[in-house]
């Protein structure tokens, strides 16, 4: 285990980035990402890290402004409060602050980066994966037209990412699926419907089994966990749960229950990468598949994403697409792009593998905080 002597200097930076397109899902559209940074320093290295919280309120509780306040007032003052520290040692103080899981991963993610900094280690080799290609997949946002959805999912194609997602609400979903169905009949196809079903939709839920598809995720409030089981009973489809799925037992209730068959583990959802460790070996000993989702990060936080999943157990392709597919101009100096195989190749280099460039992180800075 390695360890940290101490935190010289913290600092969280706001930043506002304009989406390339508005990306709409059942809770909200977006049309930026607004992105809060944290920077960690000790005297040997430092590190980034991204929270994955929104603006609002509308995917999760947290947002940017309640992950600042528990930064600010909670966690950097318990970090600073430790000497010769492990990040395990850091994430049991924090226990000590329910919820949160999204401001606790940020401080998790820019510590683990510095340890890794500091060994000259790439982080994957920190965290216990193996250098790997990374599989890709796209998440399409609801379209009020389906030519620019057909338009979307023909360029993914050709791009030969690993599998599609198209996000759906009850009334834009079944005919959806029939004409891509129709389209493209062998597509690895699936669809997030971020809570916007009831348990009472079963027999409406049950046409979804029409359309051979990967997966369902979400189908049910964010919340549950219970009727998600009566539901998967019912379908053939797997359900996957994203939302629901927040800790370690909410995994095992979900798995005892029969609630879903796969899981996605959004390391920042989770509050960092040894929870989502812990949760994947969880998963992989009771046959449930993973894969790593995505919040529009930045190149910071699609960074920790990738080398996620270089961990045993991430063989589904998760959310991890290309950067320009969200931004025009990023913050870091190196942008996600798939090879000619739709594969990604995990920045190597210390760390995450990528860098912060100072002018663009000032020019979509709307917020600083220096501790
Ligand atoms: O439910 O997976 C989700 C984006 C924002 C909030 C929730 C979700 C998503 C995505 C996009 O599906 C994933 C990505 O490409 O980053
Ligand atoms: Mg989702």
């Amino acid at each position: 285990m390695y360890t940290i002597d101490n935190i010289k200097n913290a600092e969280l930076y706001l930043v506002k980035l304009p989406l390339v397109r508005a990306f709409e899902t059942s809770f909200s559209v977006q049309k930026y990402r607004e992105a809060l940074l944290i920077r960690i320093v000790s005297d040997e290295a430092s590190g980034w890290g991204e929270c994955v919280a929104g603006a609002d309120p509308y995917y999760s509780y947290e947002t940017n402004t309640t992950a600042i306040h528990i930064i600010s007032d909670y966690l950097i003052p318990l970090l600073f409060n430790m000497q010769n520290f492990t990040v395990e040692d850091m994430l049991n103080k924090f226990d000590k602050v329910r919820g949160h899981l999204m401001a606790k991963a940020a401080v998790e993610n820019a510590l683990l980066d510095l340890i890794a900094r500091k060994q000259e280690m790439p982080l994957f080799e920190l965290i216990g994966g193996r250098y790997q290609k990374i599989k890709s997949g796209i998440s399409l946002g609801i379209k009020d037209d389906i030519d620019d959805l057909l338009q979307l999912i023909e360029e993914a194609v050709r791009k030969k990412y690993h599998r599609i997602k198209i996000k759906v609400k009850k009334g834009k979903d079944i005919e959806i699926l029939k004409i891509l169905r129709e389209q493209y009949p062998e597509l690895p196809l699936m669809v997030d419907a971020n809570g916007d079903y009831l348990d009472s939709d079963l027999q409406y839920l049950k046409q979804f089994d029409d359309f051979n598809l990967m997966m369902l995720e979400q189908p049910l409030h964010y919340n549950d966990i219970y009727y998600h089981s009566l539901i998967q009973k019912e379908l053939q489809t797997p359900i996957c749960l994203d939302e629901s799925i927040k800790t370690l037992n909410d995994a095992r209730t979900a798995i005892d229950l029969g609630s879903c068959k796969i899981i996605n583990i959004k390391q920042g959802r989770v509050g960092g990468m040894v929870k989502s460790k812990a949760i994947q070996s969880f998963c992989k000993k009771h046959n449930i598949g993973v894969w790593s989702g995505g919040m529009l990060e930045t190149g910071i936080g699609r960074s920790f994403n990738l080398h996620l999943q270089t961990l045993p157990g991430f063989t589904l392709p998760g959310d991890t697409s290309e950067t320009s597919r969200y931004f025009n101009e990023d913050i870091v100096d190196k942008s996600v792009v798939l090879e000619t195989d739709g594969f990604i190749k995990i920045p190597t280099g210390p760390g995450i593998g990528v860098e912060i460039v100072p002018e663009k992180l000032e020019r979509y800075q709307i917020f600083y905080k220096n501790f």
